[in-house]
């Protein structure tokens, strides 16, 4: 695998850390786009900065911006990259509606900017460069058919989702136009222990270890009827991987091919340390989308057969999976606090 270099955009969020390890683990030369924070947010990725064994430098992070144009291109000809995967967006799709200006300049605005400097990169240095997007089942939105494959017609039904279809046809463009290698990878919602604090499947398992642990005593959330096809971030940042591994670029469903409702979610996390999610939860119509997305259920066949993607985590080990990790981080939340170290937040009220 020696001479493959990747370029990671949004390597510090989610998604970002597992492709980075993957990555790494398969002998890439890895780096990444950071933007300046004026608190460190590496969190997810710090443990990959040097080699255990030998101590050598595996990753490196650059500062860039997909709002920044020149950013980009001055990282392009420093890092050299053979594939760039771009992750990068504001991916929540409740806090798009109060922002939907700043989602459509990084998760829409952001893709061309880097499509632009990849164009000229390959003019200019006559490399080939592939290149993943990271599209969304969100874009199916009030969906046309059930389940949802690649040929169904989008209709978002946010900012988000809007900004996400111009991604995808902005790629579809670009490839079509200049012969880019540039693949969609249709993702429906996937979760893991790293999930931003804020989506509901994580806000639901850390809140059913803190409620455990006497740090909390109610979940507020909003439309628990809502149904997603959910699966394991590890799972799915192994079709990113294969996609861009084929001699055709082309876009790819990415799902478990099965739906459960928040409610299902909500039973089977607080099952899992016998409590019953009903004496917890409580609804906030704070958490209600201005249009909700009711119904999302993938069928992923074309990447099963194509790419020969298989997901290994089910949904109810992704559940305990999560719910374990976080009773965890609860056990060492109590000891803090009972060493007075730690301020008590109860019912905490996050986006
Ligand atoms: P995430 O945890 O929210 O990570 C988003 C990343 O984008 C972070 O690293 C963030 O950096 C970065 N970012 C935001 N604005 C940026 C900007 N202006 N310039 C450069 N970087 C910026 O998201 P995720 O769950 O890993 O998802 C990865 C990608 O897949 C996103 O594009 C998301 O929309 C898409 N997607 C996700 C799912 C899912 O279920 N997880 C499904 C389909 C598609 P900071 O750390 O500095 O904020
Ligand atoms: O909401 C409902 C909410 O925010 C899932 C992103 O990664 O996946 C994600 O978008 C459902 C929605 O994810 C709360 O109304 C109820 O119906 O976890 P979520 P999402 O909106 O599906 C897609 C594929 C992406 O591409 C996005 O980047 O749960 N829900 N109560 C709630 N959701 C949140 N966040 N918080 C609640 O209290």
């Amino acid at each position: 695998m020696a001479g493959k270099v990747a370029l990671i955009t949004g390597i510090t969020g989610q998604d970002g850390s597992y492709l980075a390890e993957l990555l790494i683990d398969k002998g890439y030369d890895v780096h990444g786009i950071v933007r300046r924070a004026s608190t460190i947010n590496t969190s997810r990725i710090d443990h990959l900065y040097e080699d255990p064994h030998n101590g050598d430098v595996q990753l490196r992070l650059h500062y860039g911006d997909l709002g920044d144009a020149n950013s980009l291109r001055r990282i392009l000809s420093e890092v050299q990259p053979t594939e760039i995967y771009n992750l990068a967006a504001q991916s929540h799709v409740r806090v798009s509606f109060d922002m939907p200006l700043e989602t459509a300049d990084v998760g829409g605005m952001g893709t061309l900017r880097l499509l632009e400097a990849v164009r000229e990169y390959q003019v200019t240095t006559g490399t080939e460069v592939r290149l993943y997007q990271a599209s969304s089942s969100e874009m199916f939105g009030k969906v046309h058919e059930t389940p949802q494959r690649e040929t169904t017609p989008f209709h978002p039904r946010s900012p988000y989702g809007v900004a996400k279809v111009f991604s995808y046809w902005a790629i579809v463009n670009y490839r079509e136009s200049y012969g880019l290698h540039a693949s969609n990878g249709i993702l429906f919602n996937h979760e893991s222990p790293r999930r931003g604090e804020t989506f509901v499947t994580r806000k639901i398992t850390q809140a059913v270890a803190r409620i455990k642990h006497g740090l909390q005593d109610k979940l507020y959330l909003g439309n628990i009827d809502a149904k997603r096809d959910w699966g394991f971030a590890g799972d799915y940042v192994y079709a990113m991987w294969l996609m861009l591994q084929q001699d055709t670029a082309d876009d790819y469903v990415v799902a478990m091919n099965e739906t459960h409702s928040v409610r299902e979610f909500l039973e089977l996390a607080f099952g899992h340390v016998g409590l019953d999610y009903n004496e917890y939860v409580e609804i906030d119509p704070r958490y209600y989308r201005p249009a909700e997305v009711d119904l999302l259920l993938g069928d992923s066949s074309k990447a099963r057969k194509q790419l020969g993607w298989e997901p290994q985590v089910s949904f109810h080990d992704l559940v305990q999976m999560m719910v374990e990790t976080d009773l965890e981080q609860a056990v060492r939340e109590k000891a803090l606090e009972d060493a007075g170290l730690s301020p008590s937040i109860t019912n905490r009220k996050a986006a």
